[in-house]
């Protein structure tokens, strides 16, 4: 079955987290609004699943994954799905809540980090909002970031078959989103991040080693890898970064 990943054009964004899980998993998939209408349906297929008046499962935002007839949105909700399907995540059903539970804390993250850029509102530019983000962000890098992360890192210490992985002793997808997590940090706020890395010695292994996985590393060098901008979730604004 060929995927369709359905995700704003241009940017990593929510979306990264499936790619990355599509791209360990060798996963056939079509990044379906980077292509055009007449090669894949482009933005025009996304916003019609967004906007079909008929389906009794609309998707509120992307990312949003079309898997045969199944259209799965809440990218930890895919990422649950992606998990069962292709051996990222653990089989019995406390591994498989657990791994939901990681994924839902990295859900929370991102939004946060999202807000660093949009503390008054999603809908106005970060230009309206400068003072606002200036003083969010410095709660954020101050006490928000060394709790998020020192969590990972705890877990990855707790990990009672050993601090490689968040879960047992394989990569599953929260560790992906780990990686992507501590990637996007480092380019948004790379000072903040210099003087943060000393205490997560383990959470920063897991970035080297997932960013080093054949299929990953594949995909880090490809053009399918979107670069970081100032149009996704982490964005780097040198004012911002403490
Ligand atoms: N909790 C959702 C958030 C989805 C979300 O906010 N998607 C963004 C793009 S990254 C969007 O397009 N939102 C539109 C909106 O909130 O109106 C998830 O993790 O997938």
């Amino acid at each position: 079955m060929r995927y369709e990943l359905h995700y704003w054009p241009g940017i990593q964004g929510r979306g990264e987290f499936v790619r990355l899980a599509l791209e360990e998993a060798g996963a056939d998939y079509v990044d379906v609004a980077r292509g055009t209408k007449a090669e894949t349906g482009g933005m025009s297929a996304m916003m019609a699943l967004m906007g079909d008046g008929h389906s009794a499962t609309p998707p509120f935002a992307p990312p949003i994954l079309k898997a045969g007839k199944l259209v799965i949105a809440q990218t930890a909700n895919i990422l649950l799905y992606l998990g069962a399907r292709h051996g990222l995540a653990p089989s019995g059903e406390a591994g498989r809540l657990w791994a939901n539970q990681l994924q839902l804390t990295v859900t929370d993250f991102v939004k946060e980090v999202h807000d660093t850029h949009h503390p008054i509102a999603t809908g106005l530019y970060y230009e309206d909002q400068k003072p606002e983000a200036k003083a969010y962000a410095e709660h954020f890098l101050k006490d928000r970031v060394p709790k998020y992360l020192g969590y990972f890192e705890r877990v990855l210490e707790q990990n009672p078959r050993g601090s490689k992985h968040l879960i047992g002793a394989k990569p599953t997808y929260p560790d992906l989103s780990l990686f992507q997590c501590v990637a996007g940090m480092r380019y948004a706020f790379p000072r903040a991040m210099r003087r943060a890395e000393s205490k997560l010695p383990r959470l920063i292994a897991l970035h080297d080693r997932i960013a080093a996985r054949p299929r990953i590393a594949r995909y880090l060098a490809s053009p399918r890898r979107i670069a970081f901008n100032e149009d996704g979730i982490f964005r780097h604004y040198p004012e911002l970064d403490g």
